[in-house]
């Protein structure tokens, strides 16, 4: 049924009864003098080309061919659009490799026609903290679908990342394959519910009229809680320490750095945004939340070309109730005009989706580790990464 997965290290669906199988890595690394030396060959027409993401032509090559050709909801309504600033981000976290942001291009045209990603990341698995590259961004001209040029991606990519010595890796799609750690879902909340139904993307409820949703989703002016306010610099230090504790719940989460949260976490207009609550008594750092910033273009609408989404990313409440503390950044995100704000069911954010009006989606993402089985998967409550 998948003759490329069946291949690969990775839980297979005929292991999941076994329960003999340990935790830990599927295969061990091998020497690297063994790793093959030079690139998996591309159909004829095709070369590979590693990309320089500091180069904004390329940049912008990269961005187009996401913006045409990236992940779309099952009807087709909706494409991811991440813009040029947040691929840069994303790509050039600390320690990156530049050998892992692979294109392949038209010989002849030059034209960028797919690319896959991995950047650097350890990741804790229960007690064990294991180096690992996060792979996204996986794509493939809808020119060129099913071809089998995405297992060539993926050979190319994993060659790339053992070359490094690294032998694990973390993605996550929106599609099954052998075999999800585990399944979450997106709830979505609406803050301009009136374009959410107008591009198709939210429906009136039942009983519901125009005005009477625009009520229901009204929120105060300014965030509520005292000390409340955007994530500066001074802050790494505080909000390490935070998301460090916090994080150690999980069974599967990322083992950030003060290096790792200055990149990850700082404010980046129109990419990421943190706010954290100082008590205005002991100026104590005492809770923390975060989104990024993820358009979706709207396809076919005569009104409106792009969705402002805002995705939860790592929060953490110690003082302030966490239902509170989503609540002002969901009044942030209203105020800086984004369209909805969008959650993952993973670690505690079960304890505030309901209660904060968020209503659940129709896409699922699941996550997979590549080298590295979890015997019975894990609970999206107990999952503390997220990814892209
Ligand atoms: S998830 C986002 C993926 N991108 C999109 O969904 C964008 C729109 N779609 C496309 O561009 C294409 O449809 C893609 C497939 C490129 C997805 N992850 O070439 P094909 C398997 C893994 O004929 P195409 C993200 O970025 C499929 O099961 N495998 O198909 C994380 C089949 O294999 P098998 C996938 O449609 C990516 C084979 O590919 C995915 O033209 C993580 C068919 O190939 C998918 N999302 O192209 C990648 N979709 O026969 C894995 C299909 O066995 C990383 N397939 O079923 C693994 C770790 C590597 C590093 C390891 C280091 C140690
Ligand atoms: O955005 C998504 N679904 C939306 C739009 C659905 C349009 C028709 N298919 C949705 N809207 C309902 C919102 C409503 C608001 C008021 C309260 C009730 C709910 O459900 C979905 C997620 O739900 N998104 C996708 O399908 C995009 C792909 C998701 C897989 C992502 C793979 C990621 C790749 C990894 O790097």
């Amino acid at each position: 049924r998948h003759k490329f997965w069946e291949t690969q290290p990775v839980g297979q669906f005929r292991d999941a009864a076994d329960t003999s199988l340990p935790d830990g890595p599927i295969e061990p690394p091998t020497p690297l003098s063994e790793v093959r030396a030079d690139p998996y060959p591309l159909p004829a027409a095709f070369e590979w080309h590693t990309c320089d993401l500091d180069d904004d032509a390329l940049l912008v090559d990269l961005y187009s061919l996401l913006a045409h050709n990236y992940v779309e909801d099952d009807e087709n309504m909706f494409r991811f659009n991440y813009s040029p600033a947040f691929l840069r981000w994303a790509l050039k976290p600390p320690s990156f490799f530049r050998a892992w942001h692979i294109g392949v291009r038209a010989k002849e045209s030059k034209k960028l026609v797919a690319f896959i990603s991995g950047v650097p990341a350890r990741i804790r698995a229960r007690d064990d903290v294991v180096r690992m590259a996060e792979i996204n961004f996986l794509c493939v001209h809808k020119k060129l679908r099913s071809k089998r040029l995405a297992p060539v991606l993926i050979r190319e990519v994993t060659r790339r990342v053992h070359q490094e010595n690294i032998w694990q890796a973390a993605y996550t799609a929106g599609v099954v394959l052998p075999t999800p750690i585990t399944t979450c879902r997106y709830w979505h909340r609406s803050l301009n519910p009136k374009k959410l139904i107008d591009v198709g993307f939210s429906r009136l409820g039942p009983r519901m009229t125009m005005s009477r949703t625009v009520r229901l989703y009204k929120l105060p002016d300014a965030p509520l809680t005292p000390g409340f306010r955007r994530m500066e610099f001074r802050d790494v230090a505080a909000v390490t320490r935070l998301l460090r504790a916090y994080l150690a719940k999980f069974v599967v989460a990322p083992d950030f750095d003060e290096v790792d949260v200055e990149h990850w976490l700082l404010p980046q207009e129109d990419v990421v945004d943190s706010y954290l609550v100082e008590s205005p008594e002991t100026h104590e750092v005492t809770d923390f939340c975060s989104f990024y910033t993820l358009p979706s273009s709207v396809l076919n609408n005569a009104t409106y070309s792009t969705l402002k989404a805002a995705y939860s990313y790592y929060n953490v409440s110690t003082k302030t109730p966490l239902q509170q503390l989503m609540n002002d950044a969901l009044i942030v995100a209203k105020q800086k005009n984004y369209d909805v704000f969008n959650a993952l069911d993973v670690m505690e954010n079960e304890s505030f989706l309901k209660e904060l009006k968020f209503g659940p989606g129709d896409g699922q993402l699941h996550y997979y580790l590549y080298n590295y089985r979890i015997r019975n998967g894990i609970k999206p409550s107990e999952l503390g990464l997220v990814l892209l």
